[in-house]
């Protein structure tokens, strides 16, 4: 199979407590590429954009409050298969359900606040790639 690519965000839990580097090593171990990274404030604007297919769930409104009370750091990663790989790196939503070694069992707070997002889909990777890189900010 070709390189697939992923959209992946650090989330503020994770970088409050100065764990970027300790992601990008879960990160890098299970074979994907970082090809692209930065650390930003979301605006509110960007973080409703970014979760709007969420608008209508009850914890929306606290999403986005947790999206920007600190910084993220959001990435490109390159890997086989890299989509689904990436969703079993971060493990279970809720990290109570979340399986031995990955990022949200190792380090996600609650089901709110869980360390890392990753694209469900190539449609959706593409949609969030974009809003957060320009192509020219992609090195693979
Ligand atoms: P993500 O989109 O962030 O990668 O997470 P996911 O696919 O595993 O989960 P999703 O259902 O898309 O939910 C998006 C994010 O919303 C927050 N959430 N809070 N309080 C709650 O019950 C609740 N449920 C979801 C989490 O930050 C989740 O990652
Ligand atoms: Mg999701």
């Amino acid at each position: 199979m070709a390189l697939e690519r992923t959209f992946s965000i650090i989330k503020p839990d994770a970088t409050a407590r100065n764990l970027t580097g300790a992601v990008n090593a879960v990160i890098e171990k299970a074979g994907l590429r970082i090809v692209a990274q930065k650390r930003i404030q979301m605006t509110r604007a960007q973080a409703e954009e970014f979760y709007g297919v969420h608008r209508e769930r009850p914890f929306f409104g606290e999403l986005v409050d947790f999206m920007i009370s600190a910084p993220v750091v959001v990435q490109v990663l390159e890997g086989e298969n890299g989509i689904a790989r990436y969703r079993e790196v971060m493990g279970a939503t809720n990290p109570e359900n979340a399986a031995e070694g990955t990022i949200r069992k190792l380090y996600a707070k609650s089901v709110g606040e869980n360390s890392v997002h990753g694209s469900d889909a190539p449609d959706t990777a593409k949609i969030e790639i974009a809003q957060f890189f320009a192509g020219n900010e992609i090195v693979g």
